[in-house]
């Protein structure tokens, strides 16, 4: 664990892929607002990496990550507005009912640690909430992207006098072992059912990363997408628009433009089914004919029956029952679960 003090007297690493701390005081012209980079100890995962593993396996596969390019991500906020999408308003709308007694849950004076902060817009709830209780709130965001982080915190700060910004740039997996260290309790945020993303076992993991590192006063806020009737589920990763088949697609678009890739977007579709024994929606790219697709920048031709198919994301949902014996596999308890009058969304808030 590295102390914010250490941070700051940290002398950059000599080697640009040392394992350590990188303080970067830019940003925010004030001592309210601190960048600080984690490297992990594996280099990132690239796409050429990840296509040529990926599309060798018998069960072909791309990997989740990425699926967020820009383009992607913006892809996803029109996801988030789409009728048929209802994880996001519906957790917006538990947290907008329930965000006082949230924060009234961890002991005061806590800190808000966030991981995948995105565009913090849900989190602004929390910040309100935290703030009507004590004048001042210490908020750490998580990201990948230090533009991002940038933005939203500047924002952020204009907006409440009483916060002071330490954002993280970091891999999820990394955070959860660099925790930032509070003098008080700490309110870990991982919203938007992002943890869906994760198969099971690293679901695990990275909950358990958290735990190692948590205090008796900590309290982890997790966002998880319940069990619910089929044709909801499917409809909301199929939706009518086809914004979905191109937030999908937009993979192959990248593959095409990054790697020199020949995939024709007509011989591939996107398909979605909820799968009920893993009780998981799959995001699938389905090739529509026997095909072979050459990616000149990586060297390499992939063959695809028709109908056979690259596997992109999980998305889990859970039931409160199977959510709580994942926390167990990871030493946490469910302290407290929230859900909107329907039970499609729940707010799960964890203790070691
Ligand atoms: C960002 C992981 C929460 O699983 O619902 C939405 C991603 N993929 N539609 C989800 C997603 C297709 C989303 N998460």
């Amino acid at each position: 664990m590295v102390t914010w003090d250490q941070v700051q007297s940290a002398p950059p690493p000599q080697d640009e892929r040392a394992v350590g701390v990188r303080p970067l005081r830019e940003g925010h012209p004030s001592s309210r607002f601190d960048f600080v980079e984690i490297r992990g100890e594996q280099p990132p995962l690239t796409l050429c990496r990840a296509v040529t593993d990926g599309l060798a396996k018998p069960q072909k596969e791309l990997a989740t990550q990425f699926l967020y390019d820009h383009r992607g991500s913006e892809l996803f906020e029109l996801i988030t507005e789409l009728p048929e999408y209802y994880p996001t308003r519906t957790e917006r709308g538990i947290l907008e009912a329930r965000a006082s007694e949230i924060v009234e849950a961890v002991g005061y004076g806590a800190a808000m640690i966030e991981f995948g902060s995105g565009s913090s817009s849900k989190t602004r709830l929390l910040i309100e909430a935290a703030l009507a209780r004590c004048p001042t709130l210490e908020y750490h965001p998580i990201d990948i992207s230090f533009e991002f982080l940038k933005l939203s915190s500047s924002a952020l700060l204009d907006a409440y006098p009483g916060l002071s910004i330490r954002a993280l740039g970091a891999e999820y997996f990394d955070a959860a072992t660099e925790l930032p260290a509070h003098d008080g309790p700490r309110l870990i945020l991982f919203l938007g059912s992002n943890i869906g993303n994760l198969d099971t076992a690293s679901a695990i993991d990275f909950l358990t990363r958290i735990r190692r590192h948590m205090k008796p006063s900590d309290r982890v806020l997790v966002g998880i997408d319940l069990v619910k009737d089929r044709n909801l589920l499917e409809a909301a990763y199929n939706d009518a628009q086809g914004i979905t088949a191109q937030f999908n697609m937009n993979l192959l678009r990248r593959i095409n433009r990054e790697l020199d890739g020949q995939f024709d977007e007509d011989k591939f579709a996107h398909l979605a089914p909820y799968l009920d024994d893993s009780a998981r929606i799959q995001m699938r790219l389905v090739s529509k004919c026997r095909q072979s697709v050459a990616v000149e920048g990586i060297d390499r031709v992939f063959d695809f029956e028709d109908g056979e198919f690259i596997h992109t994301e999980w998305s889990h949902k859970y039931t409160p029952a199977t959510f709580a014996t994942l926390c167990a596999s990871a030493n946490l308890q469910v302290d407290h679960l929230w859900t909107d009058p329907r039970e499609w969304f729940g707010l799960a808030m964890l203790k070691a």
